[in-house]
């Protein structure tokens, strides 16, 4: 048995439960209080992994201080400890090779590693900041949406615990001012037609979804927490990926997933 420890409404945690379900391997999942989480991670045994996080090419006292104790995915295994997505990836790959989360071939491998590292690298923080932007501009109605979604509730079961601690999260550990939000904007498109570029070549969203799937389509699912992108989405294989993986709740794709885990 496998412990999985999250916080509630992660993208970056939803990737690693995407993986763990693709191995249909079973695991126990433990939500820790967020901004408790590099704490209680460290206290488990497990780090950071090595990364040096930036957002808005800072690093924040709020980055390091979590690149110094842990992160979380963090998974718990037979003793060992696996800290963020590129290492649980690679763990569950070497104990649990069938269904794969890279493909065999070295040369298509290296491309799924390229988009995994993209997601880790570039996309993952953006999906923060993107809403990020606007839930500081507009608190109060951002803590009555982030209540549900593709990833279930943003961090925080009370509206009003979201509504008080997140923008200010945002703000000071992930320089999601106002100032930033035209750029991150601007970049949006971009990062989708890369992501469209991705699934014409194979890359993502084929018949056997992969490591850089399941890192791409949660980062994905919290940029759609902001309605107003929805326009820069629409039509784009990037949305049939997110749709795919991770459907909008009520969506008939949500209720077929939903009944097919259920049977
Ligand atoms: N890129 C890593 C890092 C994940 C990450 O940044 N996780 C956040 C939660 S969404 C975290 O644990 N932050 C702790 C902190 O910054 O203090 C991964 O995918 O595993």
């Amino acid at each position: 048995m496998y412990t999985l420890y999250v916080i509630p409404g992660s993208h970056a945690c939803r990737s690693a439960m995407l993986m763990l379900e693709h191995k249909q391997v079973p695991y126990r999942r433990v939500d820790i209080l967020t901004l408790m989480h590099p704490l209680v991670v460290r206290a488990h045994g497990f780090n950071a992994g090595g990364q040096t996080r930036t957002a808005g090419g800072r690093r924040t006292f709020g980055l390091r201080f979590g690149d110094r104790l842990g992160t979380v995915p963090a998974l718990a295994a037979n003793g060992d400890r696996i800290s963020t997505n590129r290492g649980i990836a690679r763990y569950l790959d070497d104990r649990h090779p069938q269904p794969p989360l890279f493909p065999a071939d070295p040369e298509q491998r290296a491309l799924v590693e390229e988009a995994e590292h993209w997601a880790n690298e570039t996309l993952q923080m953006a999906a923060r900041r993107i809403p990020g932007t606007a839930i500081v501009r507009d608190p109060a109605r951002f803590s009555r949406s982030a209540g549900d979604g593709r990833l279930g509730y943003l961090l925080y079961k009370r509206a009003l615990t979201r509504r008080l601690i997140i923008p200010r999260l945002l703000r000071d550990v992930f320089a999601a001012g106002p100032a930033a939000e035209r750029e991150l904007l601007a970049g949006l498109p971009a990062m989708l037609d890369r992501i469209d570029a991705w699934i014409a070549d194979g890359v993502l969203g084929g018949a056997q979804l992969n490591a850089a799937d399941f890192m791409v389509a949660p980062s994905l699912a919290l940029i759609l927490y902001r309605p107003d992108v929805l326009p820069v989405f629409e039509g784009r294989p990037a949305l049939a990926l997110v749709d795919r993986l991770l459907p909008e709740p009520g969506a008939p794709a949500h209720l077929e997933a939903r009944s097919a885990a259920e049977a």
